[in-house]
């Protein structure tokens, strides 16, 4: 189908089939995606391990290159979880093997100890296509368990990097099992912590019927410069209308046939479904199979990145939004892509931070503004592409300095992250939504896609212009506190855009009155930030004495596949905070505590918000009873008090920490103090 937009009408113009409708009555933003996503699936959950930073390029061309990634950022102490390979470490481009010279065996065996030991991941590439080379056991096992898609009976010849390939049908049940088979066999081999699934749409190089050539060699010669030109012999496919529908959809720019640069529509899958009613499920099918393979390796919760996806791709795979450019304009639309996939109930997306393609520009300064925004996408992985200048965060000590703050909060954040895709699971709430999922009657925000939340409680306002060292930002009414700085303050009255300081290396991110916010201590690695004791943030309004705050905090074991409140496995506490007159009270109920308690988490501070004056008699109650020896707790004022409302901007306030705490996660309590 063609869908044209025109401002007040939608028209689609459509060559077949059956159209249901559903619709979602709400009535707010996050019921629609809860009846959404109950109908179409609920995202999937994700390994905690996923939401630390990502480093990937296409044209790593050795393991020593890849080794010298991990320790460059290493060296600039900047967060790492996952290291990825492109198509780069591949024999011949062939999925499921290795480049015998630039990623020898034993070599990267040795690596992924390395790495592993220290709790980080690696995730490959793979692609749909299978090289047709009688030599190659995938290719082998497919013939023989007859998987690939066909047309006038024969598999569907198509040209993707190794060459000529076939692609799998993963609407056939051998299809499926074959692929589960391949992954395993190549788990053994290398033990990938997660696969990254391209080309998927599926991705031709050449279009209609093809057969090798007879003269000349095809692909010419493997050769280390990616070259994308068909090399088959093909024949446009005109004569049936699966192929050559009398509307003429825009594909690729080209009156073509419908199958241009993908799948010929005649084409045949499984039991006589054809391309043409199929095609825009090859992605989701593509990653349903791959998320079959990896539950049945280890029963580890599964993590696949998938390029092409359909109503449904959240319940098993993540996103990138493909292949963008290093420009500001990229950078910004960044941000409505990321939005646009949370409402398709596809939470874990992110865009390729500092852009895939070549820039046409000097990246060092998009770059530093690209981390900090994309420090906060809930996918967060910087990649380019073979041509582009290396772009790793490290590469630029400016750039360094930004991925240092920002990816700094973000490992400090990661509990509320996790808490996210926890609730994204549940009940298909974004993770990064539009302002407007939590402000519903924030009119003034419904077309805001400058700026974005994570959760109900973060805000996020990235610069976005060259050259600028504020941003103008938009808060729905009430008090935000700056995360970086919490004595700065925003009050916000109405829509009216205020005035942030946004130097190079410095993004805003603001909590809202009203959240309690779990936090750690961070780290550069997501395994010991777990590990380390948490705080909560209580954000009241400014000056108050009457407001309640409120957040809570989901851990558990993520190797295991679900995310499910089991005893000894998960742990769900709720965080309540009021002030009433002077007096301040906190307190959790404890859903589950078992998990946390056994790892010995605790919790070890509370940074309260929003309060005027001195804090003073503390009682702490834990399990019911009070906690007789609080010597080692104790009160720290930071910030002014400020006499009378300041009205918006970057004021000071106030912040009072209560420091010294060992409060188990995972065991009830309440404290309450006096205010002077
Ligand atoms: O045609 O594997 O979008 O992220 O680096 C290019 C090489 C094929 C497209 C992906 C990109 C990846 C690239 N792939």
């Amino acid at each position: 189908m063609d869908v044209f937009y025109k401002g007040t009408s939608l028209t689609y113009k459509i060559i077949g089939g059956l159209l249901d409708f559903y619709f979602f009555s709400g009535p707010d933003p996050l019921d629609v995606v809860d009846q959404y996503t109950a109908l179409i699936g609920r995202p999937a959950p994700m390994p905690y391990w996923s939401l630390g930073f990502h480093q990937c390029r296409w044209g790593y061309k050795d393991l020593s290159v890849v080794e010298g990634v991990v320790e460059g950022y290493r060296k600039a102490n900047i967060p790492l979880d996952v290291i990825w390979n492109d198509d780069d470490h591949m024999d011949a481009a062939k999925d499921f093997t290795l480049d015998p010279i630039n990623y020898p065996h034993s070599k990267l065996l040795e690596f992924l100890d390395q790495i592993h030991a220290q709790g980080m991941k690696y995730i490959v590439l793979i692609d749909p296509g299978i090289s047709v080379n009688p030599s190659y056991g995938v290719y082998q096992r497919g013939m023989q368990k007859d998987v690939f898609i066909k047309l006038d009976g024969e598999p569907y010849l198509a040209q993707v990097w190794p060459g000529p390939v076939y692609f799998p049908d993963f609407l056939n049940p051998n299809g499926v099992s074959w692929w589960v088979d391949e992954i395993s066999r190549f788990h053994q081999l290398v033990p990938v912590d997660g696969l990254w699934i391209d080309m998927n749409e599926a991705s031709n190089f050449c279009a209609g019927k093809c057969v090798i050539p007879t003269t000349h060699k095809c692909p010419e010669k493997f050769s280390t410069t990616p070259n994308w030109t068909c090399c088959l012999d093909c024949k446009d496919l005109t004569s049936t209308r699966w192929d050559n529908p009398p509307y003429k959809i825009n594909a690729s720019g080209k009156s073509a046939p419908l199958g241009y640069n993908t799948i010929a529509t005649s084409a045949m899958h499984y039991d006589g479904v054809l391309e043409y009613n199929a095609h825009s499920l090859y992605g989701l099918s593509h990653a349903i199979a791959t998320h079959k393979a990896l539950l049945g390796l280890d029963g580890k919760r599964p993590f696949i990145l998938s390029r092409s996806t359909f109503v449904g791709s959240g319940s098993y795979a993540a996103h990138w939004t493909g292949d963008n450019k290093g420009t500001w304009e990229d950078l910004k639309y960044s941000i409505s892509t990321m939005l646009n996939f949370g409402l398709f109930g596809v939470p874990m997306v992110g865009s390729d931070i500092c852009g895939f393609y070549p820039a046409v520009v000097p990246l060092e300064e998009i770059c530093s503004r690209w981390i900090e925004l994309g420090a906060f996408y809930p996918f967060s992985r910087d990649h380019a592409n073979f041509a582009s200048p290396r772009q790793e965060l490290y590469q630029w000590n400016s750039v360094a300095k930004s991925a240092r703050n920002a990816l700094g909060l973000r490992y400090k954040l990661l509990p509320y992250l996790y808490t996210l895709i926890y609730e994204a699971h549940l009940t298909g709430a974004p993770v990064a939504r539009p302002v407007f999922f939590s402000f519903p009657e924030f009119t003034p925000s419904y077309g805001l896609s400058t700026q974005f939340m994570l959760g109900p409680g973060v805000m996020v306002s990235p610069v976005l212009e060259q050259g600028a060292t504020s941003v103008k930002a938009m808060f729905p009414q009430g008090t935000w506190y700056n995360l970086f700085d919490m004595t700065k303050v925003v009050i916000s009255k109405d829509a009216s855009l205020i005035t942030l300081d946004a130097p190079l290396n410095e993004i805003n991110v603001h909590v809202c009155q009203g959240i309690v916010l779990a936090m750690q201590r961070g780290g550069l690695i997501s395994k010991e930030a777990r590990q380390t004791p948490f705080t909560l943030v209580i954000a009241f309004p400014y000056g108050t004495d009457g407001a309640e705050a409120k957040g809570k905090v989901y851990v558990d074991d993520d190797e295991r596949p679900e995310m499910t409140l089991v005893e000894g496995e998960a742990t769900y506490v709720e965080f309540v905070a009021n002030v009433k007159g002077k007096t301040v009270t906190i307190t959790s109920s404890v859903q589950m505590g078992t998990y946390s308690l056994s790892k010995g988490l605790m919790i070890e501070k509370m940074s309260v918000l929003g309060l005027q004056g001195k804090a003073k008699e503390l009682a702490i109650e834990v399990d019911g009873m009070a906690l007789g020896n609080t010597s080692s707790v104790y009160f720290n004022h930071f910030g002014e008090v400020q006499q009378g409302l300041v009205e918006r901007g970057n004021k000071k306030g106030m912040l009072v920490e209560l420091k010294g705490l060992e409060l188990p996660l995972g065991k009830s309590f309440s404290m309450s103090w006096q205010m002077e």
